[in-house]
């Protein structure tokens, strides 16, 4: 009785930990929605496939030679003076050795192919946003349309990205794990990102390093809009509000620590913004 308890109470915990292990694949890296992302799950699994080549059949062995050489097993050859097979040899260092030729020519080819720097390839005009991480929450700059955002990022499905990004105070990262490709943002310094969506919807963007205490909160809505008539809309609606962000008193003012920031949106932003926050964090240094 005590037994049957017990083998239920297993059974229940490693029922509860499948289902929590895959919910994360509902919105995350496993279940892409964009060209970066799905290159990158590719990867993920045929790195995680070749490696179980490996090790199911060295479990496999491992019963079979339990099984096979136990103590009372008469049926085994006994060979006392057996020290070596070339056979063998060739199988345990053979198998690992073609493996690692493989992983390392698939991650030297894909870390070139998925590079955050290089341009997507579309005949769609991509879109500039400037991405700023603040404590504790984020600052979208879209210069051409010469507005900003805190914690909301919109742009159309199907139109490359290109991001670039800084940090106003310590080292962040900015992670939308249905689009791919994290990187991080510091200081002084610019980092480029290009992304694609290729699915419409709402997503979820966060900063995967923490950076101090309003961090679990530092996160962001992403918006892919069906087409560019959407988000022009949807500019205009950010143009509608009434605050305007400049360096010396908007940006101060939302630079100030603060935790669970909810979405702003200002229709005047000014011109140069991000390099004078890039610039501003340099001259510190000095
Ligand atoms: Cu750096």
């Amino acid at each position: 009785m005590k037994f049957l308890k017990c083998r239920t109470c297993i059974l229940n915990f490693f029922l509860t930990s499948f289902i929590f292990t895959l919910y994360g694949c509902s919105n995350g890296v496993l279940n892409p929605k964009g060209y970066i992302a799905v290159e990158q799950r590719s990867l993920i699994l045929t790195a995680f496939l070749s490696m179980l080549c490996i090790i199911i059949p060295v479990f496999f062995m491992t019963l079979f030679f339990l099984i096979k050489f136990r103590e009372n097993n008469s049926n085994a050859n006994y060979k006392p003076n057996w020290s070596n097979s070339h056979m063998i040899e060739l199988l345990v260092w053979g198998f690992p050795i073609l493996i690692i030729c493989f992983l390392s020519i698939l991650s030297w080819k894909s870390s070139h192919d998925l590079d955050p720097k290089k341009l997507i390839i579309s005949n769609v005009r991509p879109i500039k946003i400037y991405v700023v991480s603040l404590d504790w929450k984020w600052l979208f700059i879209y210069p051409n349309e010469n507005v900003a955002t805190i914690n909301e990022l919109v742009f159309p499905v199907n139109t490359p990205i290109i991001f670039e990004l800084t940090s106003n105070s310590v080292m962040n990262s900015f992670f939308i794990p249905s689009l791919g490709s994290q990187i991080y943002t510091m200081a002084g310094m610019k980092t480029k990102l290009n992304l694609i969506a290729n699915e419409s919807g709402i997503y979820k963007g966060i900063s995967s390093n923490y950076s101090g205490v309003g961090f679990s909160n530092m996160k962001f809505r992403v918006i892919i809009t069906k087409n560019y008539f959407f988000f022009k809309k949807w500019i205009q609606k950010v143009k509608n509000s009434s605050d305007r962000l400049d360096f010396l008193l908007g940006f101060r003012k939302i630079a100030y620590p603060s935790e669970n920031e909810t979405i702003k949106y200002y229709k005047n932003v000014e011109k140069n913004l991000f390099n004078i926050i890039v610039k501003k964090s340099q001259d510190i240094k000095k």
